[in-house]
């Protein structure tokens, strides 16, 4: 019978780990000859070779999520009060069936296969993560988005009591993001629900944040409570608070320098004193996979 959360893929099909990995196999291959001249380098490439994920460690105490504070170990701090269960996610706009949707039942109702694993990596502290969730695909199938939708926004929980970040205007609460429509169908775009086979840890961003593998970590949005489909484009928390910074599209670019800092080079957290930086690959790496989405567009004007 078939399965609403079915994965037509296999995780050989859409897991680009095996692509990815040798990708990285070739840039260590490359780097390894102009990098032999440094020993620095010589322990980054050797882990590039591997590309071991990070520990559970560095994924669960270096985080990123202000509604429990700005520093990267606050996350880790005070996310334990968070109460996610039960837990439902409004979605709406243009879909054919808005409503209150239980997450824990959709997740009830996936086998484990279904919940495949992924790897990514994020912006300046750059981490690999085996991910485990579903394709938000395959969430936006369950309300069944209509034909004049363009944009999918986001929005995380606001929940001043249990969320002492929020107390402060660092951001305009709820944190919200935004994807093109076609940006969010792309089967590498992941609604993650967990992290090395166990369900997410709050500070990661429980019980479902996003995962784009190719663009900065700050689209990755955490505790989602709300999606909507529109047909224009949605306000994002960082381009709402800093627009000349932080542009709607976010992708990796490493020839697209921050205001204040280039990127085109990573260091990859947990790599130890002597990891040198690897080169930031366009998209992360995914450039064959997503590319295409951007043809034609001025990713310098569109960053
Ligand atoms: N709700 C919410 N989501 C968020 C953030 C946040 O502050 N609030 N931070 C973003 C940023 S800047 C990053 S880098 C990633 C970090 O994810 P991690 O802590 O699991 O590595 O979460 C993103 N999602
Ligand atoms: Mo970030």
């Amino acid at each position: 019978m078939a399965h609403r959360w079915t994965n037509t893929l296999s995780a050989a099909d859409v897991t680009p780990k095996q692509a990815y990995l040798n990708r990285r196999q070739i840039m260590a291959g490359l780097g390894g000859m102009a990098g032999l001249a440094g020993l620095g380098a010589l322990p980054g490439a050797a882990q590039a070779e591997t590309l071991e994920p990070n520990s559970w460690e560095d994924v669960t105490t270096y985080c990123n999520y202000y509604e429990f504070g700005t520093g990267k170990g606050d996350p880790a701090k005070n996310a334990g009060q968070l109460t996610t269960t039960p837990w439902s996610v409004k979605i709406d706009g243009l879909v054919d069936r808005p409503g209150d949707y239980d997450f824990q039942k959709i997740l009830g109702e996936m086998t484990l296969e279904e919940r495949i694993y992924r790897f990514r990596c994020v912006e300046a502290w750059s981490m690999v993560v085996p991910w485990m969730g579903f394709e938000l695909a395959d969430l936006l199938a369950l309300a069944g988005v209509q034909e004049g939708a363009k944009y999918v926004s986001f929005e995380t929980l606001y929940r001043p009591s249990e969320m002492p970040g929020t107390a402060y205007p660092v951001l305009d609460w709820p944190y919200r993001e935004g994807l093109r429509l076609d940006e969010a169908l792309h089967p590498l775009t992941l609604m993650a629900t967990g992290i090395f086979g166990k369900d997410l840890p709050n500070q990661n961003g429980a019980p479902l944040r996003l995962v784009v593998p190719w663009k900065y970590g700050f689209k990755s949005i955490k505790s989602i409570v709300r999606i909507s489909l529109t047909d224009t484009q949605p306000q994002t928390s960082w381009n709402m608070a800093n627009a000349r910074e932080y542009g709607f599209y976010s992708n990796v670019n490493p020839k697209v320098s921050h205001p204040r800092w280039s990127q085109a080079t990573e260091r990859r957290l947990g790599g130890g004193l002597f990891a040198g930086r690897d080169d930031t690959l366009m998209f992360n790496g995914y450039e064959e996979e997503v590319a295409s989405l951007y043809d034609g567009m001025d990713l310098t004007k569109h960053f």
